[in-house]
């Protein structure tokens, strides 16, 4: 399935490639996409292989607020 996070705080480049490889290298991701001028991230994820919550987890590990 694809959601749609809200993620605070991510402003340049370099966080877009921190969130994007950190959801990335999960077991179950398919497809990221981070759009910063929306503050959003696109996840198609696999929901029979990793939660929301883990996905949620991963981006907060890089030091981002997911709402
Ligand atoms: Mo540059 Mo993005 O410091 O946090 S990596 S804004």
């Amino acid at each position: 399935m694809t959601t749609t996070l809200q993620v605070q705080g991510m402003t340049c480049n370099h966080c877009k490639m921190a969130v994007t490889n950190a959801l990335q290298e999960l077991e179950g991701v398919n497809r990221v996409e981070v759009h910063l001028e929306k503050g959003t991230v696109d996840v198609d994820y696999d929901e029979t292989k990793i939660s929301l919550d883990k996905l949620k987890e991963a981006i907060e590990e890089q030091g981002y607020d997911v709402k």
